[in-house]
């Protein structure tokens, strides 16, 4: 694959954004007078050719539901829902201990293990260890499990460049459940979730790994990592919306009860009563995301295809360029500084409000996010509302660092 070289010519990528970025219809539908600037991707990826194909395969030739219908499109339909399970099961290096439950996204499968493990498991005096800068996905349905159960919420703190403080005091025999998110989506900070996992194992605490953020971006290995549960989405890596996964410890799933109840997820009903069918189908309750899920597992083969190592150091560099260029402004305050980080950078325009600095980078066609990042406790102890958020991915290139910063200098220009 060929390289770009940064305007200075002192630096390349490991990967050509411009010869990416042909796979992916919208930057070619949507380039007008400016090339279309995509900084958003921790929000939602952009879709390649092959995950549109993969889906309007299904749709135009062999449209069924799965599991169920005993015709030839309806196996095919069975067979190609199951081979996406095959290759995201692969894609993240989980073996036959853990099972691939599909879900609508990161938040459902958060929310899937906070009611049918905690309400379960869960008593009063219990700890759910969580650090201060979860994501509201792994928060919120924690806080109602509380509620449920009587049991108290603990955070890990973090520090002003973003990364955890020290954690070990934070485990006690109390501790029955660690849940925590892996790749900052405000900081961008990789956190050291080995660590935290054998932490929580010292203590017998069941682990859940908020994966929303680095699934997409990292080489992730089941394996190896050994946590209870991780949860991700497909949108965020290049899949279609409306499906995520639950990777989950078998034994585990088999104790849970069921989440959501109906269709497919039983054995036997009768007018008085169920039996549940074999994990992951427990949970996947009704006619699920055919068409999503299949999508994703032709993401999984295009990133597999670049390899997750080589788009993270493309990723890495790409934010090194970014901070020196954001720190290099007077009018730019960065907010946090993690040695160990994603993509991901959040900032602030003095004078600018993000929201204002959002429209105003957009008439060039620079699209980033501005606000909470559904992190409301973080922008609380950093003292601001709001910030502003670039995040990049595979397709993004030096060009697109460059027009930010020079979107930011004509935003401030326009102001003033
Ligand atoms: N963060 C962001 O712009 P869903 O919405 O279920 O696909 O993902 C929820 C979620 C969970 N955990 C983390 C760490 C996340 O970053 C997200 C989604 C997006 O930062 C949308 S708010």
């Amino acid at each position: 694959m060929t390289v770009t070289l940064d305007p200075s010519n002192t630096r390349t990528l490991p990967l050509d954004g411009a010869y990416i970025r042909n796979n992916f219809p919208i930057f070619r539908n949507r380039s007008s007078k400016n090339p279309f600037t995509y900084l958003d991707s921790a929000a939602t990826s952009q879709t390649p050719q092959q995950v549109v194909d993969a889906v309007e395969t299904y749709y135009n030739h062999y449209n069924a539901n799965v599991h169920r219908s005993i015709y030839a499109a309806g196996e095919e339909a069975t067979e190609a829902y199951e081979s996406a399970r095959d290759k995201v099961s692969n894609f993240i290096g989980a073996d036959d201990s853990h099972a691939i439950v599909f879900t609508r996204g990161a938040t459902e499968a958060i929310n899937l293990v906070a009611y049918a493990w905690g309400r379960n498991n869960l008593r009063e005096g219990d700890e759910i260890l969580l650090t201060e800068m979860e994501h509201h996905s792994n928060l919120v349905p924690w806080q109602l499990a509380a509620r449920q159960t009587g049991a108290k919420l603990k955070f890990i703190p973090f520090s002003e460049d973003g990364t955890l403080e020290n954690s070990e005091a934070s485990f006690t025999e109390k501790t029955k459940i660690v849940s925590v998110i892996h790749q900052s989506n405000v900081f961008g900070t990789i956190n050291p979730v080995n660590e935290i996992i054998n932490l929580a194992k010292s203590v017998g605490a069941v682990t859940l790994i908020d994966a929303a953020q680095s699934v997409p971006h990292l080489h992730m290995d089941m394996t190896s990592l050994d946590c209870d549960f991780l949860a991700f989405s497909g949108h965020k890596m290049l899949g279609p919306t409306g499906v995520g996964v639950l990777c989950g410890r078998t034994e585990l799933l088999e104790q849970m009860e069921p989440f959501l109840a109906g269709g497919e997820m039983i054995r036997t009903v009768s007018l008085e009563t169920s039996t549940w069918n074999d994990v992951p189908w427990k949970f996947e309750a009704g006619t699920p995301n055919i068409a999503q899920a299949i999508g994703l597992g032709a993401a999984v083969d295009y990133l597999s295809g670049i390899g997750m190592e080589t788009i993270h150091r493309h990723e890495a560099a790409l934010i090194k360029y970014t901070l020196e260029r954001l720190e290099g402004m007077d009018e730019v305050t960065v907010y946090g500084n993690p040695p160990e980080r994603g993509g991901v950078v959040v900032f602030n325009v003095e004078g600018v409000h993000p929201h204002d600095l959002s429209q105003l980078l957009d008439r060039d066609g620079v699209a980033i996010r501005a606000g909470h990042h559904c992190a409301q406790p973080i922008m609380e102890k950093l003292g601001v509302s709001a910030t502003a958020r670039a995040s990049f991915y595979l397709y993004n290139d030096f060009e697109d660092v460059n027009r930010l910063t020079e979107a930011i200098t004509s935003s401030l220009k326009f102001i003033t």
